[in-house]
């Protein structure tokens, strides 16, 4: 199954950032999809939930050094 989940993201400066980011995230096991837009500074994911939940996304973007919330 999938779920998508969008997620804003602080402390993107250039086009490698949301490239970085992006490439981190679809190494989280379960994730499908991964969208980064530096304009918006938002993250648009696609995941199985049975494999992955929203908090490991965050867990990694955290990890990779940038700031992050679940959109509401
Ligand atoms: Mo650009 Mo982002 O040189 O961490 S990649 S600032």
């Amino acid at each position: 199954s999938e779920e998508n989940v969008t997620l804003s993201i602080t402390g993107m400066t250039c086009a490698a950032c949301a490239t970085r980011i992006e490439k981190n995230i679809a190494k989280v096991p379960g994730v499908q999809k991964a969208n980064v837009n530096l304009a918006t500074e938002k993250a648009s994911v696609i995941y199985d939930p049975a494999v992955a939940s929203v908090n490991d996304v965050i867990a990694k973007i955290k990890k990779t050094g940038y700031g992050v919330q679940e959109e509401k």
